[in-house]
């Protein structure tokens, strides 16, 4: 992958396919020297002197035949998403004007971006730190509403404000250890007084506060799998259309119905699922069901939650031998009793392994639906009550390089009497690792890989 962050840069940056428009994106220093080579004005306007931001005419190739009718956006360094000249064109949108457009614009000079260059260079010229990089790829691949505000949330700094909060505290706390260790004669017990080891000890509780998010954060961006499971007949694929708000799957009183994995996609209080209906599990001769429960089992062990569904009404052996099962997957396990409508008086059997949770419905009447919705949401958010929009921790290599911090403070903390020399050691990991979430001291094969995820284009 390119690396280097000078020349020009061009790419088309809406999707492949017919649409309105589609619009060719070029960044870097020679950006509108490029396009005024290849555009007509129809006002006889040069964009490279004109004053103004948007112009109408036509891109043309070198032999002057016109390719497109267009509108061209210029935007002027520093003012632009990447902080360079960054000139938009705007044509026609399909794969022949916007791919004939790109094809001049390469050959006036530009370079074809890599994935997520543009985005990069932002970064790299101090628009955006990596937690808003990130954030962006995110608002652009957001499932839910919740997904969206959350990645919003970090995109616009409330993040990456606390993590500088962190930073400061811990640079504060290594400049006075750092001056006590240039001068070891003076007074060294004074050298971690009271008032630093208490603003020690809030850094720290304040990396935990912002640790405990970072399930929840991971949650709104990539989803969660709900699997239903139980015995054929129990209502799953009833459950499953109740959920989705959809007849989505089929539904018969015969038991043996579903025999395929479906699964859909779905909001549940904000939190992107796929929840998944499975064949029910029992021993069959039938060649096709036997298969759909090896296929009901495999979904079961990949899920994050598992509703563990049990008709009400017909309550047997088969449904704790199945409890036993789902026990020693060793996932979150829901335990629904459904059909409460036609056996309002039954009762959980009291000897079941334990259950993450329980719950009573009627996947007909929607009764005890809503209920089992919240108890879905707070199992899923891991008991955090948390606002999508509140400050929180998107990615694993941000919970990794917080969690390194925390320990590293941790330890200043275990012993404040320890050498200083140890202290300052122990603080500078600390920034170090806090500083990979910003991006200041990320590895380039980080980066690389971070960007790498990116759209061409973005
Ligand atoms: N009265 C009542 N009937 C229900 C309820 N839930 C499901 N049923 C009925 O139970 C029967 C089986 O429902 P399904 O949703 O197909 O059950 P399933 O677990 O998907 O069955 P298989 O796919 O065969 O494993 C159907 O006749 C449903 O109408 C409920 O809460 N109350
Ligand atoms: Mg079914």
């Amino acid at each position: 992958m390119v690396t280097e962050s000078d020349g020009t840069i061009a790419a088309i940056a809406t999707p492949s396919g017919e649409g309105g428009i589609g619009i060719v994106r070029l960044s870097g220093p020679e950006a509108i020297a490029i396009a005024s080579q290849l555009f007509q004005s129809s006002r006889g306007l040069d964009i490279t002197v004109s004053r103004r931001r948007v112009f109408h005419g036509h891109i043309a190739d070198t032999s002057g035949k016109v390719i497109d009718e267009v509108l061209v956006h210029c935007m002027r360094a520093p003012h632009s998403y990447t902080c360079e000249d960054v000139v938009e064109i705007n044509a026609h949108g399909g794969p022949g004007p916007v791919h004939a457009v790109l094809e001049a614009v390469l050959a006036q000079g530009a370079r074809l971006a890599g994935p997520g260059e543009f985005t990069r260079r932002a970064f790299l010229n101090g628009r955006i730190d990596l937690v808003q990089a990130e954030a962006v790829i995110d608002t652009i691949r957001a499932r839910t509403q919740a997904g969206l505000q959350a990645a919003q949330s970090a995109s616009s700094g409330v993040l990456s404000r606390a993590i500088h909060a962190l930073r400061e505290s811990l640079g504060e706390a290594l400049a006075r250890i750092e001056a006590g260790v240039d001068f070891p004669e003076e007074d060294l017990p004074e050298l971690l007084d009271a008032a630093l080891v208490e603003a020690m000890r809030d850094t720290h509780r304040q990396m935990l506060a912002l640790l405990a998010t970072a399930d929840a954060g991971r949650l709104y961006r990539e989803g969660a799998a709900i699997a239903i499971a139980g015995r054929p007949n129990a209502g799953k694929s009833s459950l499953f259309n109740a959920l989705l708000r959809d007849k989505r799957a089929i539904v018969t009183e015969h038991a043996g119905t579903t025999r395929d994995r479906l699964e859909e996609t779905m909001s549940l209080q904000g939190v992107p699922v796929r929840l998944i209906d499975t064949a029910g599990l029992r021993t069959t001769d039938d060649a096709v069901e036997r298969i759909g429960v090896a296929v009901a089992r495999d979904a079961l062990r990949a899920a994050n939650l598992v509703i563990h569904l049990i008709d009400a009404a017909d309550i047997a052996d088969e449904d704790r031998a199945l409890a036993e099962e789902i026990a020693a997957l060793d996932t979150p396990v829901v335990r629904v009793l459904n059909k409460i409508d036609l056996a309002p008086g039954a009762a959980m059997p009291a000897d079941y392994p334990a259950a993450t949770a329980v719950a009573r419905i009627s996947a007909t009447t929607a009764e005890g639906l809503a209920d089992l919705e919240d108890q879905l949401a707070t199992l899923l958010l891991g008991g955090v009550q948390i606002d999508a929009g509140a400050v929180m921790l998107n990615r694993m290599h941000q919970k990794d390089s917080l969690r390194r911090a925390a320990e590293s403070v941790a330890r200043v903390l275990a012993d404040t009497s320890v050498s200083p020399e140890f202290l300052a050691f122990e603080l500078r990991e600390a920034l170090q690792a806090v500083g990979e979430i910003t991006g200041e001291t990320t590895p380039d094969d980080i980066l690389e890989t971070i960007f790498g995820a990116f759209c061409i284009g973005k």
